[in-house]
C-alpha cells in the first residue's frame, strides 16, 4: 500500500513515520520517499491501523489507490 504524507518534510519526519508504522507490524517494509512525500509500505495489518498509527506521531496520511 502506499500513503501520500504531504507533512513528511525531511530525513526526521521519514523516522518517525517508519517507527509509526513499525511499532504496529515490527515485520512491515517500508520504503520512504521524502522529496515526493510518499511512504510504500508492506504488511499484512490494514491501511487503517496504519493510518492512526502515522496520525498519531502527528502526520496525516492519506492512502493512494
Ligand atoms: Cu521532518
Amino acid at each position: 500500500m502506499e500513503f501520500a504524507i504531504p507533512d513528511m518534510t525531511c530525513g526526521g519526519c521519514a523516522k518517525a513515520v517508519s517507527r509509526a508504522v513499525t511499532s504496529q507490524d515490527p515485520a512491515a517494509t517500508i520504503e520512504v520517499d521524502v522529496p515526493v512525500k510518499i511512504v510504500r509500505v508492506t504488511s499484512t495489518l490494514a491501511p487503517h491501523r496504519l493510518i492512526e498509527a502515522i496520525e498519531a506521531a502527528g502526520f496525516h496520511p492519506s492512502l493512494n489507490d
